[in-house]
C-alpha cells in the first residue's frame, strides 16, 4: 500500500554518548533497555479502516513516532513496519450496518488515516501493508502453522492450538479467567464448540455465503486477525525484532496470539524484545472506541480550524501509557504552550539551546517521557537569555523530536 508523506527531519548536534534508551515491555512488566544494533525495527498495528483517525488513534500512532524519532536521531535506521486491518469481522459489519461498501469503506479511511498523520507529521512506515494485498503471504503462514503441527481444523475452519505454544501467557502475564474474558470482547470465540481450548484462536475462516474469501492452499476463506499480523511482520523485519507496538486493548489476545504464532513459524523467542503499549484515550470517563461511539475525530477538529500541531502537543502532554481524558481544557492548554514556546522561537536570543536538547533527550530516553520533554521546553521558553542560535536550535529540537512544527 501506498504510505504517507514523510516529514522534513531537522538533524540535530551528534550526542557522542546517548543515555540508554528505556522502554516499558508489557511482558516484563518494567523498563528493558531497547539497543538495536545499526538497524531498529519496529512492528506497529495499524488500524482497522473505520472510524478513522479518533484522537485514541492518534495518539498510540503519536506514542510510536516520538519512538521513531529518538532512534532516528540516535542515527539507527528504523526498519517499521504498519499494517491495515483492511477486511475483517467488525469493518464488514459496519459496511453492512452503513449499507455501504466495506472496499470502498476501507479505502476511504485509509486515505483520511494518511491525511491525518500528514497533519500530525507523523513519520510513515518504510512498508504500510493491507491485509487483502498480502493475502497470500498470510494463508502460507497458515500453512506452516499447520505444517509446524500447531494447528487443527473445526469443521473446514483453522485454528492455532495454545496448548503447542510453551510461551503462550508471556506477553500479557493474565491469568486464564480474565484472558477468557478479553478473548470474549476482543473478537475471540471462546464459546465455539470443537475448540480444544477456549483461547484457541482463528488462523483461517473457511468461505461462508455472503462473506468475502479468497483462493489459498487452505481452500476459500479468509484470514484470522493475530496471523495477519504476524505473517506481515515477519515477512519484512524477520523473527526477533525490536518492539511491537499497539494501544495496550491490544496486549491480549492479539499480540500474545501474534507473538506465540510467530514464534511457531520461525523458532525465535521472543518475537520482540519489547512489547510496548499506550494507554486508552478516553472521552466523558469511557475509553475513546468505536463501538461506544464517544469519538473525537483529527479530521474534525482540523476542519474544525484547530492546529493540528496543538493537536499533537496535547497528546504528547501526558504520558503514553498512561490512560488519559480527553476534555477541552486539553486541548487548550496545548495551545498556550504553542502560542508561548513560538514567541520565544521568534525572540533574537535565548537561553542555552544545548541544555533543552540534552534535556529533552534524556526524558524521551526514560520511557518516552514527553511531559518532561515539554517540561523542559517550558523552562527554556519562560527564561530569557543570551544565546544567539538557541531560537533556532530549539525550533529543530521541538521540529525533530517532538515532530512540533512551530513556522
Ligand atoms: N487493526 C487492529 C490492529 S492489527 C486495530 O486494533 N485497529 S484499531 O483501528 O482498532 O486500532 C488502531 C490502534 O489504535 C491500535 O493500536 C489500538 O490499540 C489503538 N487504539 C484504539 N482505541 C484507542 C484509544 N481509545 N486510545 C488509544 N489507542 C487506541
Ligand atoms: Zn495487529
Amino acid at each position: 500500500m501506498q504510505s504517507w508523506a514523510a516529514p522534513a527531519l531537522p538533524t540535530l548536534p551528534h550526542d557522542p554518548a546517548p543515555a540508554p534508551l528505556r522502554l516499558h515491555s508489557s511482558s516484563v512488566r518494567d523498563l528493558v533497555d531497547v539497543a538495536p544494533n545499526g538497524t531498529a525495527r519496529l512492528y506497529v498495528c495499524g488500524i482497522t479502516p473505520y472510524d478513522a483517525t479518533h484522537l485514541g488513534h492518534a495518539a498510540t500512532y503519536l506514542a510510536f513516532d516520538t519512538l521513531v524519532r529518538v532512534w532516528r536521531d540516535r542515527g539507527l535506521q528504523v526498519d517499521y513496519v504498519q499494517n491495515v486491518t483492511d477486511i475483517d469481522d467488525p469493518l464488514l459489519e459496519r459496511a453492512t450496518r452503513d449499507g455501504v461498501d466495506w472496499v470502498g469503506l476501507a479505502e476511504q479511511q485509509t486515505d483520511l488515516f494518511r491525511e491525518d498523520m500528514v497533519a500530525l507529521r507523523v513519520v510513515p512506515p518504510n512498508h504500510y501493508v493491507g491485509a487483502v494485498e498480502a493475502m497470500d503471504e498470510i494463508a502460507q503462514a497458515v500453512v506452516q502453522l499447520i505444517d509446524a503441527g500447531v494447528a487443527y481444523t473445526v469443521e473446514d475452519d483453522v485454528y492455532f492450538s495454545v496448548a503447542a505454544a510453551p510461551h503462550f501467557g508471556e506477553v500479557s502475564g493474565l491469568d486464564p479467567a480474565t484472558m477468557l474474558a478479553l478473548s470474549a470482547e476482543r473478537g475471540g470465540d471462546p464459546e465455539r464448540p470443537g475448540k480444544k481450548d477456549p483461547l484457541d484462536a482463528l488462523l483461517w475462516k473457511a468461505e461462508r455465503p455472503d462473506d468475502p474469501a479468497w483462493d489459498s492452499p487452505l481452500g476459500r476463506g479468509r484470514p484470522g486477525w493475530h496471523v495477519e499480523c504476524a505473517a506481515i511482520a515477519l515477512n519484512r523485519l524477520g523473527g526477533s525484532i525490536d518492539v511491537q507496538g499497539g494501544g495496550s486493548d491490544l496486549v491480549f489476545p492479539h499480540h500474545e496470539h501474534s507473538a506465540v504464532e510467530a514464534e511457531a513459524i520461525t523458532g525465535q523467542w521472543p518475537f520482540a524484545k519489547a512489547y510496548v503499549h499506550a494507554g486508552m484515550v478516553g472521552l466523558d470517563g469511557e475509553k475513546m472506541s468505536k463501538s461506544r461511539g464517544n469519538l473525537v475525530f483529527v479530521s474534525q477538529l482540523r476542519r474544525d480550524g484547530v492546529d493540528p500541531m496543538a493537536v499533537r502537543l496535547a497528546l504528547l502532554s501526558e504520558h503514553y501509557r498512561a490512560d488519559r481524558e480527553w476534555t477541552p481544557a486539553t486541548l487548550a492548554r496545548a495551545q498556550e504552550r504553542q502560542h508561548a514556546w513560538r514567541e520565544a522561537i521568534d525572540r533574537p536570543t535565548g537561553p542555552n539551546g544545548r541544555d533543552v536538547l540534552a534535556e529533552v533527550r534524556a526524558a524521551l530516553s526514560d520511557d518516552l517521557d514527553t511531559p518532561g520533554a515539554l517540561a523542559a521546553v517550558d523552562r527554556w521558553a519562560e527564561r530569557s537569555g543570551e544565546d544567539a542560535n538557541a531560537p533556532e536550535l530549539v525550533r529543530d529540537v521541538v521540529d525533530a523530536l517532538l515532530g512540533v512544527g512551530l513556522r
